[in-house]
């Protein structure tokens, strides 16, 4: 398969929906919140307008307490499930009314900082930053209810990780008793033995269900919910952006926000370096409802990476890890240790490699002088898509390409990695 700069651009091309991007057509027909995050790098190395765009598409469905929603339903569609009526959240846009991981904030401090047209950028990303700035609050206010300075997700869809095997035994305290019907449309795209389980979406909706029972209220949802979960994942990235949000608050924030960033900034980095783990030399999820640490190696186990979280020897240990998978699977970096007995490669976030993943990976092995690795784990990447496609996930023992095809977030990773 060949896999250029122009293909890559075509699948923007042909997802972009009139200023936003899908993921991919059919499985996933709408606006997606992390997914457009990185899919603006990827316009944004042939057209910054229509980078800007999209997340300022994305913000439309921006809440007033803040939180940006995990799906903006901009245009009817049966092709997914579940739909608008499901969430029932009463949003203009419809918007789901769960969250995802924030990567916003960090895309628009890229996007800035390799703007062309400067004072273009200046103007969109000044208009961008109170919004990024209310949803870092949210964060804080809805998702860290005990100033712990580690943030919570209450939905496995939240972590964008959706099967991991971190969330199994959480998920197991959730009744399998949903009222709404389960009228699934994602196996109707794709083979059901690269998707969640039936009784994972059973649990899904059941927490759907619950939270439109509540009106969709943070602190009725914090105090109800069954599955609550500080992923590590989510609060590395919540991290990384927040020092990106630093960043942009120098240029257009006030002292104020300046102060609170920088309190977050702080408490946040304490909780985080706590997670490390010393006999899986990766960092791990804490479950909140047990109080107990999640012992799961997941390739979001490695992202506290991309937020600058380890030491030095913290970070040496965990390239060891990847290498030691590596030495186990063909391509790097699988989602979930290959030595774990629940290693399924094909099985969405339960062994696949995810391009996304790995570019953030990718950078922090960077950022600490694991430059072989980093090469190794970005050339494994272009390799899978140059033999495969852009695949919206890779088994990462034989490379073939998985889930949807001509997928928005993967040709943007091969765009942003082509073009520096
Ligand atoms: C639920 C769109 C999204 C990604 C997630 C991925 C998958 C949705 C689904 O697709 O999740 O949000 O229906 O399976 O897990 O990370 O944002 O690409």
């Amino acid at each position: 398969m060949t896999v250029t700069i122009t293909a890559a651009r075509d699948v923007l091309k042909a997802n972009d929906r009139g200023g936003y991007t899908v993921p991919t057509s059919r499985l996933y027909p709408f606006q997606w919140n992390w997914d457009s995050a990185f899919v603006a790098l990827g316009w944004a190395t042939f057209d910054e307008g229509r980078a800007w765009r999209e997340l300022e598409r994305l913000i439309e469905g921006q809440w007033e307490d803040g939180m940006l929603p995990h799906i903006i339903f901009h245009a009817p569609s049966d092709d997914y499930f579940p739909g608008p009526d499901v969430w029932g959240t009463h949003h203009h846009p419809a918007t789901s009314g769960i969250t995802q991981p924030p990567v916003l904030a960090t895309s628009i401090r890229l996007l800035l900082e390799n703007a062309k047209d400067t004072a273009e950028a200046e103007a969109h990303a000044a208009a961008l930053y109170p919004r990024a700035l209310a949803l870092h609050r949210w964060w804080t206010e809805a998702r860290d209810r005990q100033h712990s300075g580690l943030v919570a997700i209450l939905h496995p869809w939240e972590s964008g990780m959706d099967n991991s095997p971190a969330w199994d035994a959480a998920m197991v305290r959730v009744p399998a008793t949903p009222t709404t019907p389960i009228r699934r449309r994602d196996i109707s795209h794709v083979q059901a033995d690269m998707r969640p389980s039936q009784a994972d979406y059973e649990r899904y909706i059941t927490l759907v269900d619950l939270y439109r029972s509540l009106a969709w209220a943070p602190d009725r949802m914090w105090d109800a919910t069954p599955f609550k979960v500080a992923d590590l994942a989510i609060n590395a990235i919540l991290h990384r952006a927040e020092t990106d949000l630093m960043a942009l608050a120098n240029r257009f924030g006030t002292p104020a926000d300046h102060s609170a960033i920088a309190l977050r900034l702080e408490s946040q980095r304490t909780a985080i370096a706590r997670l490390w783990s010393e006999e899986a030399n990766l960092y791990q999820s804490l479950d909140l409802i047990t109080g107990e640490r999640i012992p799961v190696s997941t390739s979001g186990g490695l992202l506290p990476l991309f937020a600058r979280i380890p030491t030095d020897d913290q970070a040496a240990r965990m390239a060891a890890e990847i290498e030691r998978w590596g030495g186990k699977v063909r391509y790097l970096v699988p989602s979930l240790s290959p030595f774990d007995p629940r290693f399924e490669p094909k099985r969405y976030w339960r062994g696949p490699v995810w391009a996304i993943v790995n570019r953030m990976i990718n950078e922090g092995l960077s950022a600490y002088d694991h430059g072989a690795l980093a090469a190794r784990i970005r050339e494994d990447t272009q390799t899978l898509m140059r033999q495969s496609g852009f695949a919206e996930y890779y088994d990462p023992t034989t490379g073939e390409g998985l889930g949807g095809g001509s997928f928005s977030w993967t040709a943007a990773m091969a765009l942003s990695w082509a073009v520096p």
